[in-house]
Formats: C-alpha cells, structure tokens, sequence
C-alpha cells in the first residue's frame, strides 16, 4: 500500500527529528514542502511559528482542494496557545501539547487521514459514471467553466466535441440492455485512449458524451473529431459487430457562456443526426 504523505514544517529541528523518529515508518515524511497542488499532501505537521509564516499560503492549498480535506495538526507548548480562536478553528483540525506522546500524535494521524479519505472517496463517486469510468455531468460542467475562464484568461482557444451513439435505441432493442451498456463501456475506453492527456471526456447523458479539447481550434478539432468517429466505425464491438456516432464540434468564442458554447455543439450534432449521422458537423 502507498504511504501517505505528510509534511512537516517546525521552526525547533530538533522536534523535526523526533516526528522523524515517530512516523517515517508508517508514513512519507517531507521537509519543506512546496505548498502547491502539484506536490500530493495527505496531511500537514506545523508549530506555531511556522503556522503563523505559512497561513496564508496553507489557507489557499485547503481552498484549493476543496471538497477533499487536508488536515493540518498543530503542535505546540501549552504556553504558546495564543492564537485567535476563530482563526484556528478555520486553519487548524486538531492540535497536540508538547511533550508529544508517541501513541496521542499516531491516534490523531490516523483519524485526520481517515477523514481525508473519506472526502477523497466521495468527491472521486460524485465525479466518475460508474458504468464508464468517465467523468459525469456534473464534474464535467465545473471542469468546463473552469478551463474557459482559463481560456479566456489567457486568450487561448478551447473547442468542445459533442457525439452521440446512432440509434441506440435499436441496439438495446435487439441486444439487450446489458450488451448496450457494454458498448457504452468499450466506447468510452476507445475514446478515452485518442485523447491527450490535457483533454476530458464526460458521459453527459444517456448515450451522449462530451469532451473538452484546452489550445485546440476548430480545425484541428474537426480533425480529431474526424479520427474518432472512423475509428468508431471501423471497431469491432463483439457482438453488436458496428455502431456509429455522430458528432458536433464548435469552439469557443470570446464571449460565449457554458451555456452558448454548450448550446453551439448540441446545435451541430444535431445538424449531424439530421443530414445522415456518423458525420462531424461543425
Ligand atoms: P439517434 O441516432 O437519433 O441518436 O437515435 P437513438 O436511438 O440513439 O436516440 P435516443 O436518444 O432516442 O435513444 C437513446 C437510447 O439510449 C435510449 C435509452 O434506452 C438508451 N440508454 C440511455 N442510457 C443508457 C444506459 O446506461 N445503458 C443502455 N444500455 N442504454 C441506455
Ligand atoms: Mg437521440
Ligand atoms: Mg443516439
Ligand atoms: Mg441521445
């Protein structure tokens, strides 16, 4: 099993040896830490002096990873506890006197992980499509407002990809239900292994499915579009032997909401089931 990461930050190195000693057993310990997002922290040790030095930096790593919690453990001397409380109940989950028992520090740890756990869990269930691994609607939404304020921001183009499978229906008919979701499932696999990295793809509905193309225009969208729907043609899907999508893709405009951006696509995919299906319109 993979440790957890803890980092912590102590102004006495020699209260940095003894945590040492406590838990890099059990646990990834890191000193000086870059409190960034990049940098995976499950939990963070500090005293008061370094509390008061990294708060503000401390303060925007837990927004940032809000709803997953990041437990921060204060430890500090009976005489030192001089903290406002409103602020240390926003910034700190639990705290631990000096002199620090081994067993104390090791109950806390394990309950402030568990915590963590917890919401790590719940954010990735309220996020994924079960039957497809990929990211639901509502993930999706949050995602997508996100990277158009980033491409706007930085004046980068953005393009969405809207496809739904042709005549589902008729599938699930002469299949079954069962062999339908099977094709939703190998459909999604496919797709997902075209995209890069930077791109996400979202089960937006039923059949229908959405993906977010960041620094790419509509040209070279239409391309990748191109590319998916012949590669979803020329699959073998067991079974049901062929399907066929068809697609709509726009990109973003300067001033275009979610909401019309959103509205553009479905537009094109719509004019693709219209003029034929398995087609890109744009
Ligand atoms: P079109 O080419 O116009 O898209 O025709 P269609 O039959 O695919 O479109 P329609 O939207 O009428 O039907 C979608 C079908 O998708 C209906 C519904 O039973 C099926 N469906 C939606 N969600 C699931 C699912 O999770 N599993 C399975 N097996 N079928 C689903
Ligand atoms: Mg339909
Ligand atoms: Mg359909
Ligand atoms: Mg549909």
């Amino acid at each position: 099993m993979k440790k957890e990461k803890i980092a912590i930050f102590f102004h006495n190195k020699n209260n940095e040896k003894l945590l040492y000693k406590y838990l890099s057993d059990k646990y990834d310990i890191l000193f000086d830490a870059k409190l960034n997002q990049d940098e995976k922290i499950d939990l963070i040790i500090i005293d008061g002096v370094c509390l008061k030095k990294y708060q503000h930096q401390i303060e925007k790593l837990k927004e940032e990873e809000k709803p997953v919690f990041l437990p921060i453990l204060l430890v500090t001397t009976k005489k030192d506890i001089h903290f406002n409380k409103n602020e240390i109940f926003q910034l700190v989950n639990d705290v631990i006197i000096v002199p620090i028992i081994s067993i104390e520090l090791h109950m806390r740890l394990y309950n402030l992980l568990y915590i963590r756990e917890l919401t790590l869990i719940l954010e990735k269930e309220s996020s994924i499509d079960p039957l497809t691994g990929v990211f639901n609607r509502r993930a999706m939404n949050e995602m997508l407002i996100a990277e158009i304020e980033k491409a706007k921001r930085y004046k980068r183009p953005l393009s969405v990809i809207f496809f739904d499978i042709d005549h589902f229906k008729k599938i699930n008919d002469t299949y079954g239900h069962d062999v339908g979701d099977l094709v939703l499932q190998k459909l999604a696999s496919i797709i997902r292994n075209h995209l890069r990295q930077t791109d996400t793809l979202a089960r937006f509905g039923g059949e229908e499915f959405l993906i977010v193309l960041p620094e790419m225009d509509l040209q070279n969208t239409k391309i990748v579009a191109e590319k998916i729907r012949k590669r979803v043609e020329t699959t073998d899907f067991e079974e049901v032997k062929k399907i066929t999508i068809s697609l709509g893709v726009t990109q973003l405009k300067e001033d275009d909401t979610r909401q019309e951006l959103l509205k553009r696509v479905d537009e094109a995919l719509y004019q693709a089931k219209n003029s034929g299906r398995n087609k890109v319109v744009t």
